[in-house]
């Protein structure tokens, strides 16, 4: 085998040679990262059948995938964590003991690359050389998965060179797992229908993926490594990793505030971290570090810092818009890798909620004919693009700075049509972590049977945590003790429905309203008045030039406290906490408590301008 001139790794050079060995691929490629490797790829790619070039003119360097449809989204029922005591996994995550996973992985990796090439891809989660960054080495028979990783983190040989003779980096092996015999035709999208592997060993750092060939199953760099195996990390080590979009905020008297916010997937993160001000806004100004991931450590002054370790979004395409969304269209203009959306007859793409009028005919996600009246999605709901960060308009002039970003404020936001809130500040570190931990979203996928349930998502991080989710828990308490002046933590909801089932905020570029008084309140500016929540806004207290029409009634309703429907949703979070029973931190229980006590408090504490007097009129 020949390796690169500059690698100096033993390690390395063992473990790749030990995969070589296990896997048998026909020849081993080590990817550099340049341009001239890139359009060789993408030219392959091409040639497979795997990728279709769009039109230069519309959509520069662009091209589209279409996956097998049976490999379109994360398996969460096929995610592992395997720890060597079960409950260090905890009950939230699919587990198996380690010596078990590693036999079956073995059998199933032994010759699964036969036919194909093996690409060896060294990566750098974060700015190469930042403190807070981590290394990757991926191997992969997947072209596509290259193509990606090259777009989603910093790639290539200069990896190498911060890797020196002896530096740290998580072995990261991922197989489609269907060799080729000799001669055999390959399929555009080859992906095992019977088996696929999502497998963490966060006690080794090591990630072992098989049978799929899709975003987080296979470029192991985000959810896998970024996520499931930096929580453990983490933990470890005293810092975070987070399922958190990053923004700044800039006054037009130019102070800068930035804020970390975590949404369960399919909540309009990349929207929000892409947020353009409305006109009312004027020297208002929102930038982008992150719409998905944040790594987030303690620096020497007390304060937090925040880096994205991703270098481009993995972005959902259907509802994306220049209307929902202006920076993120403009983001993949070019140089973009779309996957299962629809191809226009003029070489271009198209997904349902890009233009109010669809195109007369295209081809969808699978390769047919497609009309609007077809009767089926152009576009397949999970579609995505994968584009370069640096392209987004909005995109932060520190989002590369190796120190981070300070962080002033944490939100968590779900979606739910009821009971909570447009907005409220915690009143403390605790409360905040009892508001982040039994926070919830609606389920909004009919074809599960369980459309409107609530799915509690702790932190969003359900399908993320690398370890048992009480631990986290603790592990946040004990993280928000060790520094002098924490992060205020707020919760927000878009998502609150009238009783004609219409949504009462208007959201998008509207949240602005909402993140104006968030940022002066973690700044200690604006006013906010006790709820039994938490801090609330009075209706004076946010801005309304621009939007008139919303009145102080639709705001109070926004904003109103049900206080059975309360009585039913701190009942249910006991669901939640029994599931965690045995390693739940005291503190979430003694919240419980004093939240339930507070039901007990005068109805009008909880009447919140049902009558259209507010809060603030009864409190403030
Ligand atoms: O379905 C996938 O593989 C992608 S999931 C994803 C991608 C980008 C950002 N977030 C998510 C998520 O599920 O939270
Ligand atoms: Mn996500």
């Amino acid at each position: 085998m020949e390796f690169p001139a500059n690698l100096k790794h033993e390690r390395l050079r063992a473990w790749v040679e030990a995969m070589t060995k296990l896997c048998k691929p026909d020849q081993v490629y080590w990817c550099d990262g340049s341009e001239a490797e890139n359009q060789r790829m993408c030219d392959l790619l091409v040639q497979a059948g795997t990728f279709i070039k769009l039109n230069e003119a519309k959509r520069p360097n662009s091209y589209l995938a279409r996956s097998d449809p049976s490999d379109v989204a994360r398996v969460e029922d096929r995610t592992f964590i395997c720890t060597t005591n079960k409950q260090d996994a905890g009950p939230t995550n699919n587990w198996m003991d380690p010596k078990e996973m590693h036999a079956i992985l073995d059998r199933l990796f032994d010759g699964c690359m036969r036919g194909r090439t093996m690409y060896v891809i060294p990566f750098s989660m974060g700015p190469l050389g930042s403190n807070i960054s981590y290394i990757g080495v991926q191997v992969t028979d997947s072209p596509y998965v290259v193509v990606n990783m090259r777009i989603m983190t910093r790639m290539g040989s200069r990896v190498l060179d911060v890797l020196g003779e002896d530096g740290e980096f998580v072995p990261c092996i991922h197989s489609v797992g269907v060799p080729l015999a000799p001669g055999q035709q390959d399929v555009p999208w080859p992906c095992n229908k019977e088996q696929k592997w999502i497998v963490h060993f966060p006690e080794e750092r090591a990630i072992w993926s098989f049978g799929s060939g899709y975003g987080g199953n296979a470029l192991l760099g985000k959810k896998c490594l970024a996520l499931r195996i930096a929580s453990a990390i983490a933990r470890d080590e005293g810092w975070l990793a987070e399922h958190m979009l990053i923004l700044g905020v800039e006054s037009p008297r130019g102070d800068k505030t930035y804020v970390a916010a975590a949404f369960p997937s399919a909540c309009g993160k990349t929207n929000f971290a892409m947020l353009i001000p409305p006109p009312a806004f004027e020297g208002w100004k929102v930038t982008t570090v992150g719409d998905d991931i944040a790594w987030i450590k303690p620096g020497p002054d007390g304060e937090l810092y925040a880096i994205n370790p991703e270098a481009g979004y993995f972005g959902v395409a259907p509802g994306t818009s220049y209307k929902s969304n202006p920076n993120a269209m403009e983001t993949i203009r070019a140089n973009t890798i779309f996957t299962n959306v629809a191809l226009t007859p003029d070489g271009d793409v198209w997904w349902e909620g890009m233009t109010d009028t669809p195109p007369a005919e295209a081809i969808d996600w699978q390769g047919q004919h497609w009309t609007p009246d077809s009767g089926r999605k152009a576009a397949h709901p999970n579609a995505r693009f994968t584009a370069p960060a640096s392209q987004c308009p909005s995109i932060d002039p520190d989002w590369e700075n190796p120190r981070g970003v300070p962080i002033k404020a944490f939100i968590f936001g779900g979606r739910r049509s009821t009971t909570v809130p447009l907005v409220y500040q915690a009143f403390n570190w605790v409360y905040g972590v009892y508001l982040a931990a039994t926070m919830g979203s609606e389920t909004t996928a009919a074809a599960a049977g369980s459309l409107g349930v609530v799915r509690r998502d702790p932190f969003a991080m359900l399908p993320f945590l690398g370890y048992h989710m009480g631990d986290y828990f603790n592990h946040w308490l004990q993280f928000g003790r060790s520094i002098p002046n924490p992060p205020r933590i707020f919760s927000v909801n878009w998502f609150r429905k009238d009783s004609n089932g219409h949504f009462i905020w208007p959201g998008f570029g509207e949240n602005m309203r909402v993140l104006k008084w968030i940022v002066e309140r973690a700044n200690g500016h604006a006013v906010g008045v006790e709820s039994p929540l938490g801090w609330m806004p009075r209706y004076e207290d946010l801005e309304w030039r621009g939007l008139e029409d919303f009145t102080p009634e639709q705001f109070y309703e926004v904003m109103s406290l049900d206080r059975d429907a309360w009585n039913a949703e701190i009942l249910s979070h006991e669901e939640l906490f029994l599931k965690l029973y045995d390693r739940l931190p005291k503190e979430l229980n003694m919240i419980r408590q004093l939240m339930l006590s507070s039901l007990w408090r005068s109805p009008e504490h909880w009447e919140i301008a049902h009558d259209g007097i507010s809060y603030a009129e009864r409190h403030g």
